[in-house]
């Protein structure tokens, strides 16, 4: 069998590496890290999750994933670099260090692995999960169109061809179901949920599936044009920061909201560069500019949910 390729924080790893990736960074780390298996992907993938922190009592805890649309690269290189600067800085940086005492993060690298799979193999825009539909030749659902929160009133397409398909019913997806009941077992737990996608530069906040406000809207703004200026520190990188009904485009069945209508008060949808010169191929030099500044914003969020 072939050796698996070196995995790079600086370079797009395939899904192969980023597993191997997912168990070395655990054993190398017993007292920080430690891998689970939420579910299992379509196509019989096990789905990893991390778990960081320092073990502790009573801890909150923060979800943030990657790679829900396959062709988002950048993201699964996002959630790579946010486990590697914890375990690098953890010790040495005093915010990174406070944070991993007293809150855990669950970092799921990438959800629609399938997906990524495909982009790597055959078609490098593909978007969906690769699951079959009844009565159409045509693969996949939207995985951001598929949890239930006005599920495919708006913004999402009950035509499986259609790139943005919500699927045969909220959560058809073995894929979100993994993650939904993720969270639903972890609900006392988990203040803050962020979920990382590109392209368009946008932090985005309840709700994408109506034009009403969430119940901490003022809160919500602040934290966002806050994190967005701690983001804009490094290399001046413009974010738009809003609800997404009106900041993007009205979308029902998405992740945030879903989670915000659980209760996770805290509910973000990073959207990471560019604005659309590379779009999703953005190329490997922008890994490293673009983590570093997206780990200014999480670092932010997370030192908020902390302290409230
Ligand atoms: N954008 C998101 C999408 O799923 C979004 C925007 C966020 C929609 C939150 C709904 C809820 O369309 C990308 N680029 O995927
Ligand atoms: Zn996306």
């Amino acid at each position: 069998k072939a050796r698996i390729a070196a995995h790079s924080y600086e370079k797009y790893n395939n899904w192969e590496t980023i597993a191997a990736w997912t168990a070395d960074i655990a054993a190398q780390n017993p007292d920080l890290v430690s891998r689970s298996v939420i579910g299992k992907t379509y196509e019989g993938r096990p789905m990893y999750l991390l778990k960081m922190g320092k073990s502790g009592p009573n801890k909150k805890a923060i979800f943030m994933d990657c790679g829900f649309h396959a062709r988002e690269w950048i993201s699964p290189a996002f959630c790579q670099w946010f486990v590697k600067e914890a375990v690098e800085t953890y010790g040495k940086d005093s915010v990174m260090t406070t944070l991993l005492n007293r809150l855990d993060f669950y970092v799921l690298p990438v959800l629609n692995i399938d997906g990524y799979v495909y982009t790597w193999t055959n078609d490098r825009m593909w978007r969906k999960t690769r699951s079959k539909n009844a009565g159409s030749s045509c693969i996949g659902t939207d995985p951001n169109r598929n949890f239930n929160a006005g599920w495919c009133t708006i913004g999402a397409s009950k035509k499986p061809c259609d790139p943005t398909y919500c699927g045969s019913a909220p959560e058809s997806e073995k894929e979100t179901k993994a993650l939904a009941d993720f969270i639903r077992e972890h609900l006392s737990t988990v203040k803050a949920y962020l979920t990382v996608h590109s392209y368009s530069q946008l932090l985005l906040f309840p709700y994408s599936y109506t034009y009403k406000l969430p119940s901490n809207y003022e809160e919500l703004n602040s934290i966002a044009r806050a994190a967005s200026k701690e983001l804009a520190s490094l290399y001046n990188t413009k974010y738009t920061y809003g609800p997404g009904a009106t900041a993007i485009y009205p979308a029902a069945g998405g992740s945030d909201d879903w989670a915000y209508d659980q209760g996770i008060k805290y509910s973000f949808t990073f959207e990471l560069r560019d604005t659309g010169r590379y779009g999703f191929i953005l190329p490997e030099s922008q890994i490293k500019p673009t983590c570093e500044e997206t780990l200014l914003a999480v670092k932010y969020i997370a030192n908020y949910v902390l302290q409230h």
